[in-house]
């Protein structure tokens, strides 16, 4: 069986140009070489609806999935905190399907629970309140969609420096996954290994119920990603570290 890929985390945009550089690098490169590829969440900055396709910088990341679709790799988004907004047209134009955020997939015989992780972050009652508010549909079509994109964007950096500033203050437990709510996710959906973002504090870690690995954020040009071949996981760098050396999980 080909390899699979996960990234996630890579928050592009167009103030980071070194990182969507790296990006368009691993997908010409270990993103071609692959069968498919899984973006685990947060692949954009933030996402204000599918117009955000309207701006260039957007459009060319698109469209350099949907090349890489073209040359027959399966690629698949699940969306993240920063991004839960990519929707159909966003999916035609990048070429790739929408994955629900959590996803359980089977391969080389392997079932594999999936999800950004926020979710799993429980003990932050105050993030996990606002999440319940801008993930109802109703709420996103009314006080968000129908607005201007201006309007959006402005809020949405309000909203970006609230959270940073919540962050600040944030115990640094608070903010990371809640491990009960990792074994119940890997119990109930009958998983031994889970992969996920989200808290950039890239690790393996053993819990009773199975294997959590976190993947990676990217910044200033500097990523990193998860392959799945033959049922073995291994964690890279991107750009690779020269000679290439992967550390097996
Ligand atoms: O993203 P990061 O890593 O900084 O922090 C996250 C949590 N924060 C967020 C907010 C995003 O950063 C903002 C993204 C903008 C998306 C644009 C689309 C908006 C669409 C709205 C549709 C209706 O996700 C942060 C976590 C952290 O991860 C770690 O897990 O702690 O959570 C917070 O900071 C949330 C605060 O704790 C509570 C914020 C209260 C703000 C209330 C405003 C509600 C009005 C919403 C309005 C439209
Ligand atoms: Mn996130």
């Amino acid at each position: 069986m080909t390899a699979a890929l996960f990234i996630a985390d890579l928050h592009l945009n167009p103030a980071d140009p070194a990182t969507a550089e790296a990006f368009a690098g691993f997908l010409a490169g270990p993103a071609r070489a692959a069968g498919t590829l899984y973006i685990l969440g947060d692949l954009f900055d933030y996402w204000l609806g599918d117009d955000q396709l309207d701006d260039p910088f957007y459009a060319a990341q698109a469209a350099a999935l949907q090349a890489l679709a073209a040359e027959g790799v399966a690629l698949h988004f699940m969306p993240g905190n920063r991004d839960f907004l990519c929707a159909r047209r966003f999916a035609r134009a990048a070429g790739l399907t929408i994955l629900p955020d959590p996803s359980v997939i089977t391969r080389d015989g392997q079932r594999l629970l999936l999800a950004h992780g926020d979710a799993y972050c429980t003990d932050d009652i105050a993030y996990q309140r606002f999440r319940r508010f801008v993930r109802n549909r109703f709420l996103q079509a009314i006080l968000w969609l129908a607005l201007p994109r201006r309007w959006r964007q402005q809020k949405a950096r309000q909203l970006r420096e609230r959270s940073q500033q919540h962050n600040r203050r944030k115990d640094y437990r608070i903010m990371d996954v809640n491990a009960d709510a990792i074994d119940a996710a890997l119990a109930g959906h009958d998983c031994r290994i889970l992969i996920h973002g989200h808290t950039h504090r890239p690790a393996t870690h053993a819990h009773r119920h199975g294997v959590r690995h976190v993947l990676p954020d990217w910044h200033a040009g500097q990523g990193g990603y998860l392959q799945l071949q033959d049922g073995q996981l291994s964690r890279h760098d991107w750009p690779a570290t020269q000679p290439e050396n992967p550390t097996g999980i």
